[in-house]
C-alpha cells in the first residue's frame, strides 16, 4: 500500500473506533493525547546483554541472559547508535536509563567506588541533544568485589567500597539533574544473598541497612534525586534467601522517605504486582516500576500485550501518571536487540492506552453498586473493540511507523550496522 493510501486507511478506521468506543463512554482522541503524556524510562541494557563497558569479566549477580543473536553493542558509540534506532520507532518521548557499569571514561579508568560525574558526561550530552531524561544505577554485579554480597557483606572493607560507591551514584544522580533540567530516579538493587538456608538472617539486613544509611547521608535534593531500592524474592545462587526482600524494601522505603521499586518478575508467580500498587501509593507519595515478563522464573523475557502488562498499566492509570515512576527491565539475547526494546516499549505502550481507552468510572460505578455480572460482560466486550485502529492512529500522530512497518527499519539496521559488527 502507499503511504498516503495507508494514513486514508488509518484515518477512516480510526473514525470507526471512535464511534465504537464513544458507545462505550470512552474520548478516543484525549486517550490518544494522553497517552503521549507518558515517559517510560528506558532501560540500555537490552543493547548489549548487561555488560556495560567498565570490565571484561561475565554477568554476575543471579541474573543471565540467554542467547546469541548477532550484533550486540560493544561500545558506547554502537549502544547510543542502537538506542537512536530504538527510539525513532517508539512514539512519544521518554527517559533513558542507565547503570553505573555503563561509564564512558574520558580521564582514565575509575572502579566503582570512585566513579566521577565527568564518567558520564558523554551520557549526558546524549540525553540533552535528545531532550531525554536519565535515571540511573548503581552496579553491584559483574565486579571481583560482588562475591555473595556487596553492601551487607560482613567484612567492612567490602561494604565500604560498595558504600563508596552508592554515594559517587548520588554524586552522578546529581549532575544529571543539574545538566539535564529533569529528576533522577536512582534505584538500588543489590544480589546479596544465599544458595542455602542460612544461620543468620538478620546481620546481613542490618548491614544492608546501615550501608543505605550511609548512601542516603550524600547530599541530594530529594525533590530531584529519588533514591528507590528494589526488592526482589530469589536469584540464581541465591535460591534460599535475599537481603533485600519485598518486606525489606517496603519498610526500609517508607522509614527513611524514599521510593520502593517493584520489579513484576520479583515476587512469587501467583502474586500480581498490578494489585500491590494501589496499598504502596495509600503510604508513598511516589513509587517506581520496571515493567518486565518473568516466564516461570524473573527470566526477563520482553514485554508482550499480555493481561499481566495490561492489569499493570490500568493500575497506573487509575492510580496517576505523576506518582509512577515507569521503567522497563528485560534482557533477551536470542532476537534482535533493537527489536527487542521497540517491541517490549510498544507493548507497553499499548497496555497504557487499553486501559486509557477503558471507561474506568462506568466499571468503578458497576462494582460500588454490586453490579457484577454486568461488570464482567463490560470488561469482557470491550476487549473487542477496534483497539488496534486506535493504536494504528497514536503511532501515526507520534510520527513513527505504524503496524509492522517499523520492522522494515529494523531489518535495514541489521543489515547495515549490526551484521558487520561481527566481523571485526
Ligand atoms: C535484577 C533486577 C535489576 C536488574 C538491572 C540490570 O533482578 O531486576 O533491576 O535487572 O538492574
Ligand atoms: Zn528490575
Amino acid at each position: 500500500m502507499r503511504p498516503t493510501d495507508m494514513s486514508a486507511k488509518i484515518q477512516a478506521n480510526y473514525e470507526m473506533a471512535k464511534e465504537a468506543y464513544s458507545a462505550a463512554g470512552v474520548d478516543v482522541d484525549k486517550a490518544v493525547e494522553t497517552l503521549g503524556d507518558y515517559r517510560i524510562s528506558m532501560h540500555c541494557w537490552q543493547g548489549d546483554d548487561v555488560m556495560g563497558f567498565d570490565h571484561d569479566g561475565p554477568l554476575t549477580g543471579g541474573i543471565q541472559t540467554t542467547g546469541d543473536y548477532p550484533g550486540r553493542a560493544r561500545t558506547p558509540d554502537e549502544l547510543m547508535s542502537d538506542l537512536d534506532k530504538a527510539y525513532s520507532l517508539i512514539g512519544g518521548r521518554h527517559r533513558l536509563n542507565l547503570h553505573a557499569s555503563y561509564a564512558i571514561f574520558k580521564n582514565g579508568f575509575h572502579d566503582r567506588d570512585a566513579l566521577e560525574p565527568s564518567d558520564f558526561s558523554a551520557w549526558v550530552d546524549y540525553a540533552k541533544d535528545r531532550d531525554l531524561g536519565l535515571d540511573f544505577n548503581p552496579t553491584y554485579f559483574s565486579h571481583e568485589k560482588a562475591r555473595q554480597y556487596t553492601m551487607s557483606d560482613p567484612d567492612p572493607a567490602i561494604r565500604d567500597f560498595w558504600v563508596e560507591h552508592s554515594k559517587a551514584c548520588v554524586r552522578i544522580a546529581r549532575y544529571f539533574t543539574e545538566s539535564l533540567d529533569s529528576h533522577c530516579l536512582l534505584n538500588v538493587w543489590i544480589p546479596d544473598g544465599a544458595k542455602d538456608i542460612p544461620a543468620d538472617r538478620l546481620g546481613p539486613r542490618e548491614r544492608f541497612a546501615e550501608s543505605m544509611d550511609r548512601m542516603l547521608a550524600e547530599p541530594h535534593d530529594r525533590d530531584k534525586v529519588y533514591v528507590s531500592i528494589e526488592s526482589k524474592v530469589f536469584g540464581i545462587g541465591m535460591e534460599s534467601y535475599t537481603v533485600g526482600s519485598a518486606e525489606f524494601g517496603l519498610c526500609y522505603a517508607a522509614s527513611r522517605g524514599i521510593l520502593p521499586l517493584m520489579d513484576n518478575g520479583h515476587y512469587h508467580p501467583t502474586e500480581s504486582v498490578a494489585d500491590k500498587i494501589s496499598s504502596a501509593l495509600l503510604i508513598f507519595d511516589k513509587i517506581a516500576l520496571h515493567v518486565t515478563r518473568p516466564v516461570r522464573w524473573d527470566s526477563d523475557h520482553v514485554v508482550r500485550y499480555d493481561d499481566e502488562t495490561r492489569e499493570i498499566a490500568k493500575e497506573i492509570v487509575t492510580c496517576g501518571r505523576d506518582r509512577i515512576l515507569l521503567g522497563t527491565d528485560w534482557f533477551d539475547a536470542s532476537i534482535n536487540r533493537v527489536a527487542a526494546w521497540v517491541v517490549g516499549m510498544r507493548n507497553f505502550q499499548k497496555a497504557l492506552l487499553s486501559a486509557l481507552l477503558t471507561p474506568r468510572e462506568e466499571h468503578k460505578r458497576l462494582q460500588d453498586e454490586g453490579r457484577y455480572t454486568e461488570l464482567f460482560m463490560k470488561q469482557e466486550e470491550l476487549k473487542t473493540l477496534p483497539f488496534g485502529a486506535v493504536w494504528d492512529m497514536f503511532c501515526e500522530r507520534s510520527g513513527v511507523p505504524t503496524r509492522d512497518a517499523w520492522y522494515n527499519e529494523v531489518v535495514a539496521y541489521e543489515r547495515d550496522v549490526l551484521s558487520k559488527r561481527d566481523a571485526t
